[in-house]
C-alpha cells in the first residue's frame, strides 16, 4: 500500500521584478499533473478536507496567505503549516487530511495526478481507519 506525505520546496527564480516558481511534472513533481484547482474565500474558522483517497496523489502549495494541514497515516499524525508559495505538501494515497486555520488571504493550489471522481473519497475517518487496517493485513 503507497501511503506517504512528504513537504516539498521549489526553487523561486526572484529579481527586481518579483518571483516565479515553476513546477514541471517528473521534473521537480514526482507525478504527472491531470487536475489543478484551488481553493480561496475560506472562513478562519472553516475545516476543508477530512476525508482520504485511496491511491490519489496531490500536491499543496499556498500560492497566499497561509493554513495548516493536519496529516494522519492510520498511525501517526502530523500538522503542517503552508505559508510560503515555494513550498509544498505532497499527499498520496491513504491518508486523512484536513485544512484548518486559513488566513482570510489563502489561496491554495492543487495539483493532482488524476481526474475528480467523487467516488474515490473515504469520507468517514473510521472507514479510512477500516481501509487502512485491512491494507495492514493483507
Ligand atoms: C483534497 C482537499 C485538499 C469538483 O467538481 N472538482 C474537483 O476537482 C474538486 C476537488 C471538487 N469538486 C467539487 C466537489 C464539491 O461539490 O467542488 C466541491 C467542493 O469539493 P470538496 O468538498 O471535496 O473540497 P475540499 O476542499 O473539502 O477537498 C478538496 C479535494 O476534494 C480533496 O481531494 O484533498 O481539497
Amino acid at each position: 500500500m503507497i501511503q506517504h506525505y512528504s513537504q516539498i520546496n521549489f526553487d523561486e527564480f526572484g529579481d527586481d521584478r518579483g518571483s516565479l516558481v515553476s513546477v514541471e511534472a517528473f521534473k521537480n513533481l514526482p507525478f504527472e499533473i491531470k487536475r489543478m484547482y484551488y481553493i480561496y474565500k475560506t472562513k478562519s474558522g472553516i475545516k476543508r478536507g477530512c476525508h482520504s483517497h485511496k491511491t490519489l496523489k496531490q500536491c499543496l502549495i499556498v500560492v497566499s496567505g497561509s493554513c495548516s494541514i493536519l496529516v494522519d497515516d492510520g498511525k501517526a499524525q502530523d500538522t503542517f503549516l503552508l505559508n510560503t508559495p515555494n513550498q509544498g505538501l505532497i499527499i498520496e494515497g491513504l491518508i486523512w487530511r484536513e485544512l484548518f486555520d486559513f488566513s482570510d488571504d489563502a489561496v491554495v493550489i492543487v495539483l493532482a495526478n488524476d481526474y475528480y471522481e467523487n467516488t474515490t473519497y473515504i469520507g468517514t475517518y473510521e472507514e479510512f481507519l477500516d481501509e487502512f487496517n485491512q491494507g495492514q493485513f493483507a
